[in-house]
């Protein structure tokens, strides 16, 4: 219960030297607005910077749609979700390819998305490339769904994969060493979806 006076104390000793103040000081006056009538309405918040999606359906070399990606800038980076089935069992490379095209065999996805002009692979001393992802893995159902984040890319912010020719995103037949350029000895272009942003 001291404690409480105590503060108590304080509170009415800052009131009274304020009061002091105010009263010792020039004569001005300061006129607090004093509203009358409805309240004014409030103003949205400005939209976050990094609020553009985007999807991409997979589809195989003899055109079957395979799945779909979806694709969020957020202010941790490009957070990437898909579903994919009809892959093959085990674990395949998955990539963001410079060029929105996914014409089979894909090969006119180009290479993969590489703004600073490194090599393939996370384990590449000189790499990677910001296209590059982890690994996906196909489960005995067939059926995959996986989530990435991708910190140094954008949909249309710093290092856009959106740029004039586009984007695809390509899953590969085989799995990425992360070392060996230029595309991790991933094996042949098995799926490809052209990044579309979202209207
Ligand atoms: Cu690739
Ligand atoms: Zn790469």
């Amino acid at each position: 219960m001291s404690a409480i006076r105590v503060v108590t104390g304080r509170s009415l000793l800052v009131a009274v030297i304020g009061l002091m103040a105010c009263s010792s000081g020039p004569t001005t006056t300061t006129r607090v607005p004093v509203r009358t009538g409805p309240a004014p309405a409030r103003t949205q918040p400005a939209a976050p910077a990094y609020s553009t999606t985007a999807t991409a359906t997979m589809h195989d070399l003899a055109g079957g749609r395979v799945g779909t990606v979806t694709f969020t800038d957020t202010y941790a980076g490009l957070l990437i979700r898909g579903t994919v089935s009809e892959l093959g069992l085990g674990a395949h490379a998955i990539h963001i390819h410079a060029v929105g095209r996914c014409d089979a065999p894909f090969t006119t996805a180009g290479p993969h998305f590489n703004p600073e002009g490194r090599q393939h692979g996370f384990k590449n001393p000189n790499g990677p490339h910001l296209g590059d992802i982890p690994n996906i893995d196909t489960p005995a159902s067939g059926r995959l769904t996986f989530e990435f984040l991708l910190p140094y890319v954008t949909l249309r912010g710093k290092n856009a994969i959106m740029d004039g020719d586009g984007a695809a995103i390509i899953i590969h037949t085989s799995k990425d060493d992360y070392v060996t350029d230029p595309a991790g000895d991933s094996g042949a272009r098995a799926a490809c979806g052209v990044i579309t942003l979202a209207r």
